[in-house]
């Protein structure tokens, strides 16, 4: 049976593109097609500047909307990264097998270290290597596909190059995996500058929709979203972003193609009133269950432990096979 790995860090408030791009392929499709993996990965939300009770806070809270969102327990693994050893164990032996010049190639360690040095910050080291940690956590569990959005898949590409290079080195121990970005709504953008990704610790709230935020507040963001010259509701990823990115979102909620919308509106107020109201009702059911949820910690906290538990059997295995293929002496 295809494996599949997927994770979500808890740097922020989970959004639309989270939403769009990763969590509702996993709900509605790969939980029911293949044996899936996925994870809060609360490691690389130490990358960055970071404030320790709310990364706990967003760990909870990013699980409790996973499985508010219809990832189910009995179908899927889910679970917290920290929770399960083998994924810190894994990443150090592929650092050993990664070069320095990989990581600095990696277009998001570029844009965040400058986030970073512009915030006043340094950089921390794990900014850098955290693509291979990344790779752990994808070749630990033997995954077979990696559903990710676009900003993923570089990642993904390194991970291929690590696993094909252990492999060689080494013998056979990790399976080649592949990234399967959803076909629409790959990379939802900011609505207040649509020509960058609607990202959850992007400062300016006003342009990301949360999955939490109240409807009202969704209807005003997505009424305000930055448009583009002209009135033609047309799909043109680079002349029209903005426009282009609201038919996206739409298209993705009535699963449907942005091209075959943009015939349906005569301006740019009905597409927003449109997609605002698309994006209210298929936010609605994931807000219920997860104030449903919020009342009931326990269960949440149970789904979490059972799943490190069906995590660690799984990785366990594979990490110690690496360990010994690379020349460490097992432990008697
Ligand atoms: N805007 C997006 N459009 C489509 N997919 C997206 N994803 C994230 N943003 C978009 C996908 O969501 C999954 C989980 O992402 P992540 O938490 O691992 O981190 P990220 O990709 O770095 O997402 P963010 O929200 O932009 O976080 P920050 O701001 O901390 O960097 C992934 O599959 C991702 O592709």
């Amino acid at each position: 049976m295809t494996r599949i790995f997927s994770g979500i860090k808890p740097t922020g408030h989970l959004t639309l593109g989270n939403y769009l791009g990763a969590l509702r392929q996993w709900v509605e499709v790969d939980q029911h097609r293949a044996d899936s993996v996925f994870c809060v990965v609360d490691l690389h939300a130490l990358t960055v500047e970071h404030d320790p009770a709310r990364v706990r806070r967003l760990s909870r809270q990013a699980a409790t909307l996973m499985l508010a969102a219809g990832l189910d327990p009995a179908r899927c693994t889910l679970f917290v990264q920290s929770h399960v050893d083998e994924h810190a164990r894994l990443s150090y032996l592929l650092e050993c097998i990664a070069s320095d010049g990989e990581m600095r190639r990696m277009i998001q360690y570029k844009e965040k270290s400058v986030r970073e040095r512009e915030r006043g910050g340094s950089v921390r080291l794990s900014l850098l290597t955290y693509p291979v940690l990344m790779a752990a956590d994808i070749l630990a569990y033997g995954a077979d596909e990696v559903p990710v959005g676009e900003d993923q898949t570089q990642h993904v590409e390194l991970t291929r190059d690590l696993a094909v290079r252990f492999n060689q080195r080494y013998g056979h121990t990790f399976v080649v995996p592949r990234a399967t970005p959803p076909k629409v709504a790959a990379r939802v953008m900011d609505l207040q500058d649509p020509t960058s990704k609607m990202g959850k610790s992007h400062e300016s709230g006003a342009g990301i929709v949360y999955l939490l935020d109240e409807p009202e507040v969704v209807r005003k963001k997505i009424l305000r979203a930055v448009t583009d010259s002209g009135r033609e509701v047309g799909y043109d990823r680079e002349a029209k972003p903005g426009v282009s990115n609201l038919l996206e979102i739409l298209a993705a909620c009535e699963g449907t193609g942005p091209e075959a919308l943009s015939g349906a509106f005569s301006s740019y107020g009905e597409l927003k009133k449109a997609t605002a109201e698309a994006v209210v009702a298929l936010l609605r059911p994931v807000r219920e269950r997860h104030m449903e949820l919020c009342a009931d910690p326990g269960r949440v906290d149970a789904v979490l432990r059972e799943g490190a538990e069906k995590a660690r059997a799984v990785a366990r295995p594979t990490v110690d096979a690496a360990y010994r293929a690379i020349g460490l002496l097992p432990a008697g």
